[in-house]
């Protein structure tokens, strides 16, 4: 066998969807620097690891939600302050994402407060997709829960990435959301995977769960073969008025192994550092990245809460000689 063969193999091998709780507990139980080394190694080998993909959000449908997920700001369910809105017109999103690619992000994140897509709305959304896609920025939708031929009916469109998070372990998963089950996202996520859409699915660290819910998280999305394209990374962002509006802080070096776990047990996928970047320093940022994530939330709104503005990304990014992805 050449060399190059051999390195082959071993990648091939590095990826796998039989993780078990225990290995990824053991991940995480690493010495920080050990298991630090570890991802960095395994980030270096399958990306350019000065290279982060930039993600631009817009809620195109605020509020209202008849969820009751326990950190949202836009359930029903919750007294947060905030006012449903109707779905925007076409004018308003196509102007935000012409804004979103002047200033330099490649995709572009759709988000609704909806618990399933409704059929009477496709043709709206289908055209969306279209016109965003058109300006030359990749397209991702997250709109709740997704029926097979509402799945192609998007693909047709031209939609490139489904965003939908596990959120948490299948065991915390009952505390978090009671209003559907663990197996209703994995139902979606399997619906999309077969329309041959990009899977975007991640998660929330600081809800109040253990490491072994952390654990059990990622063992969920590193199984699912092929793994996700895209893995979401968020801190919770507390939001006033929800059951989670005043929990404890989680310590940003936990976050920081969780994007390390997810890094080694999904090499090729690209993580991205999500919600909750204003409470994280530029360091623990750095460390994020040093970790193995490669993809962030850019621009100064995610969906009803704030992030860091443009400048203050493009300066993070020049101190640490990190460049958008090509
Ligand atoms: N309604 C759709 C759904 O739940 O799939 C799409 C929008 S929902 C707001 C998208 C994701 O945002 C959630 O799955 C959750 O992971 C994340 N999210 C929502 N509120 C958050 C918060 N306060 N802090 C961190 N992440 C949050
Ligand atoms: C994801 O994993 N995080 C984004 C996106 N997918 C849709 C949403 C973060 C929301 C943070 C709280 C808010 O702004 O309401
Ligand atoms: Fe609704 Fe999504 Fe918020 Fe849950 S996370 S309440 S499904 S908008």
């Amino acid at each position: 066998m050449t060399i190059m063969t051999v390195q082959r193999s071993e990648t091939a091998r590095e990826i796998r969807s039989d993780w078990t709780r225990d290995e990824i507990l053991a991940l995480f139980a690493l010495p920080f620097n050990a298991l630090l080394h570890r991802a960095h190694e395994t980030h270096r080998r399958h990306f350019d690891p000065d290279r982060v993909q930039l993600s631009t959000l817009l809620n195109i449908k605020t509020g209202g939600c008849p969820e009751d997920c326990k950190y949202c700001s836009q359930s029903v369910h919750y007294e947060t302050g905030l006012d449903a809105e109707r779905l925007l017109e076409r004018d308003e999103i196509r102007a935000a994402a012409v804004a979103a690619k002047a200033a330099g992000a490649q995709r572009f994140c759709m988000g609704a407060a909806w618990r399933e897509l409704k059929d009477r709305d496709v043709p709206r959304i289908a055209a969306i997709v279209h016109e965003v896609r058109a300006l030359g920025l990749e397209t991702c939708m997250t709109l709740g829960m997704l029926t097979a031929d509402q799945a192609a009916q998007l693909k047709a469109a031209g939609l490139d990435y489904y965003n939908h998070n596990v959120d948490t372990s299948p065991e915390y998963y009952s505390e978090i959301i009671t209003t559907r089950s663990y197996q209703d996202r994995l139902d979606t996520i399997g619906t999309v995977q077969e329309a041959g859409i990009k899977v975007c699915s991640g998660g929330i660290i600081g809800m109040g769960e253990s490491r072994e819910d952390r654990a059990g998280m990622l063992e969920t999305l590193a199984n699912l073969d092929p793994h996700p394209e895209s893995v979401p990374i968020n801190m919770l962002v507390p939001i006033a008025g929800t059951p989670l509006g005043d929990g404890k802080v989680l310590d940003s070096f936990e976050f920081v192994r969780t994007i390390a776990a997810a890094r080694i047990t999904m090499p090729r996928a690209v993580v991205r550092l999500s919600a909750g970047r204003q409470a994280l320093s530029d360091e623990a940022q750095a460390l994020c990245f040093h970790a193995g994530a490669n993809s962030i939330f850019y621009g100064e709104r995610l969906l009803t809460t704030g992030n860091p503005d443009h400048e203050k990304d493009l300066a993070l990014f020049a101190r640490l000689d990190l460049r958008p992805t090509e």
